[in-house]
């Protein structure tokens, strides 16, 4: 066993660019991991970042304000999706070999199965803007392999009772769900009661607790929520309250006790990235697995190495000459390894 950990990662994968284990994998083996990738997805490329925009309507309602959809990335991709079954196999080969032994599970799997191939879009302007069929399909295809997915971590935890498993509860973005609505529920019922550390992101919070998450208050009482169900670490990793972007944190050390709460501001570049959540969950599980009581230096230093990250890429992009706001970036992951390894704790964590 290697001495910091050894990561079962389920995630997507594609052939160019960085999203799921592509933004996962290199982090976490730089800061020390055996990192074990099994992917629930193999694409040419990402399918897109979900934004969406506001629109006054002044001349025909005047002051009322319309939300629109877009995807902005690539103009198509192709590929192939794992289902239950072939994760299980996996599962079976391994354990047929005696290896299934892992400190860590870390999963973040989005609904990319055969409904989101139906939207290959192709249009020739650049930045590609669309608007956003959403990639939910009503299949159960997904149900199942979350299902699976369960089924994995009993596995894992008959093995290793002790096993830490980090869940980005990936479901959607912006005030949409990009998958199905039965998956809300396997989530919330079985999935979070069985995660040590959970990432959502505002909407998937909101999904997750049934509560509105207007306020910083309303973001620390979704984290009480999801303690109270299972995971005694929750990073609401990014919030959007009024023009402020940050994140809270939130650590449940003892039973019956009020958690230790805290947030970090974040900076706002005006650009779209993909793999930033991804990322982002890798970073908390790496260095919370190195700072197990303090959730605050952990997410600190997650923080400070994906600023350093993403200034790193409008930096590339600018002097390659391409306009960040344009499209949707492929993070510079490779270029950014020190930022990785060694991160400076430039953003800090302030205690509520
Ligand atoms: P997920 O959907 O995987 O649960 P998420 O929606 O929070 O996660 P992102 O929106 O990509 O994922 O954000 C993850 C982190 O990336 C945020 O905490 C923030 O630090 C950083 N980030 C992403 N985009 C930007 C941006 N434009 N400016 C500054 N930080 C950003
Ligand atoms: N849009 C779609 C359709 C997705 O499936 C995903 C990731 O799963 C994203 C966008 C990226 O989301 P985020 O960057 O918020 O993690
Ligand atoms: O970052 C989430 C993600 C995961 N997997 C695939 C994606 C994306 C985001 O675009 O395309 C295949």
């Amino acid at each position: 066993p290697s001495e910091t950990g050894r990561v079962l990662s389920i995630q997507s994968h594609t052939v160019q660019g960085y999203v799921g284990n592509k933004s996962a994998v290199f982090p976490l083996q730089l800061l020390g991991f055996d990192v074990d990738p099994i992917n629930s997805v193999q694409f040419s490329n990402h399918t897109g970042k979900l934004v969406y925009v506001m629109f006054c309507l002044e001349i025909q309602r005047p002051n009322t304000r319309c939300k629109f959809f877009y995807q902005i990335g690539y103009p198509t991709y192709k590929g192939q999706v794992l289902n239950g079954q072939q994760l299980w196999d996996l599962l079976e080969g391994l354990k047929a070999n005696d290896l299934l032994y892992y400190t860590h599970l870390l999963t973040g799997i989005p609904e990319l199965g055969v409904g989101a191939i139906d939207y290959l879009v192709k249009n020739p302007f650049r930045p590609r803007l669309q608007a956003l069929p959403l990639l939910n399909g009503g299949y159960i295809g997904s149900v199942s392999f979350l299902d699976t997915v369960l089924q994995v971590v009993d596995k894992l935890r008959s093995v290793n009772p002790k096993l830490t498993y980090v869940c980005d509860p990936v479901m959607g973005d912006e005030g949409k769900l990009y998958v199905p609505q039965d998956l809300v529920a396997v989530y919330r019922e079985k999935v979070v009661p069985v995660a040590s550390m959970l990432t959502p992101n505002q909407f998937e919070a909101e999904q997750l607790t049934g509560l509105r998450i207007t306020s910083e208050r309303d973001g620390l009482e979704a984290c009480n929520i999801l303690h109270a169900v299972g995971p005694s670490k929750v990073v609401i990793t990014s919030l959007h309250i009024g023009e402020v972007l940050f994140l809270i944190g939130s650590h449940k050390k003892v039973k019956d006790q009020p958690p230790e709460q805290f947030k970090i501001v974040i900076p706002k570049i005006p650009a779209y990235f993909t793999g930033t959540g991804d990322l982002m969950t890798a970073l908390l599980l790496g260095w919370s697995n190195k700072y197990p009581d303090d959730l605050d230096k952990a997410s600190e230093l997650a923080v400070s190495s994906l600023q350093a990250v993403l200034n790193r890429t409008i930096k590339d992009y600018n002097s390659a000459g391409y306009d960040p706001q344009s499209s949707s970036l492929e993070i510079r992951l490779i270029q950014s390894q020190d930022f990785i390894r060694n991160p400076q704790a430039d953003y800090k964590a302030e205690r509520y």
